[in-house]
């Protein structure tokens, strides 16, 4: 347990500090994804500590392309806090981030509580509303590279949220199409299809993993769905603009 507790240090100091860390799998080979969600734990209850306040969770590796771009095949969830929000038409500084990409993404708002084994139609009864959305994932990790259980206890590489517009979720968003494009050139396109067949399942296994860790998803938090296609690394001076056929746009700028 106290190593954990120090692990929980470590990645909650390099994700504030913004400085890239070893893999935590090469001095403890043998951590366990039981281990890894530890760690988050703790490491989110250090964000809490400070005042932050958790605004949901994100589910990370739900499309074969995001598998394929970091080598890592199961679906994850991390925790969400408000220091993550990120002005929708705004802009990011790079200098927040050790080596931040963004991806699109769609996201749920929700009216009820949701835990454990549900099916889809419950899930969607849960939903307020549904937004298009772009995740920035910044792993903490030198060079963007580390194993499943490396990965889960760096909150499965949580770090900016930025929403669009919220519409009902009475329509069907189960294959959208996607095109994220930086400075007027499109970069990814993709649908929402790509999200687990359906986003839908996104939300069934959020209420599920969250369970299992003893938790609850909340009435007014949010579920981050997962990228839709690979994530696109940013520089400075790009804008990056998202949009989602029927749900609409949105936007950020990256600064130095
Ligand atoms: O889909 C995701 O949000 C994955 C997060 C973890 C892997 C990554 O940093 O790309
Ligand atoms: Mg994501």
């Amino acid at each position: 347990m106290t190593h954990l507790v120090e692990l929980a240090r470590t990645v909650d100091d390099a994700a504030r500090t913004a400085k890239a860390i070893p893999q935590l799998s090469i001095e403890y080979p043998g951590l366990s994804v039981e281990d890894a969600y530890e760690i988050q734990r703790l490491s989110f209850a250090r964000r809490l500590q400070r005042g932050e306040k958790r605004i949901g969770i994100k589910m990370g590796l739900t499309s074969r392309a995001k598998m394929i771009q970091v080598n890592v095949d199961e679906v994850i969830w991390g925790r969400l806090s408000d220091a993550m929000l990120l002005e929708e038409g705004g802009s990011l500084s790079l200098s927040r981030y050790v080596h931040p990409r963004i991806e699109p993404e769609i996201v749920f708002l929700l009216k009820k509580p949701l835990a454990g084994r549900v099916t889809a139609l419950q899930a969607l009864a849960a939903v307020e509303a549904i937004a298009p959305a772009m995740e920035v994932i910044d792993s903490r990790y030198e060079n963007f590279k580390f194993s499943l259980a490396d990965v889960i206890a760096d909150n499965s590489s949580s770090s900016g949220i930025v929403v669009g517009p919220w519409a009902r979720p009475d329509q069907d968003f189960s294959n959208l199409g996607m095109v994220m494009a930086v400075n007027g050139r499109p970069v990814q396109i993709g649908s929402s299809a790509a999200i687990l067949g359906n986003p839908i399942r996104s939300l069934v296994s959020a209420a599920d993993m969250v369970a299992r860790a003893g938790e609850t998803l909340e009435p007014g938090e949010i579920v981050m769905a997962g990228g839709a296609t690979a994530a696109h690394a940013m520089s400075k001076g790009e804008h990056i603009h998202l949009a989602v056929q029927d749900l609409g746009d949105v936007m950020i700028g990256v600064e130095a």
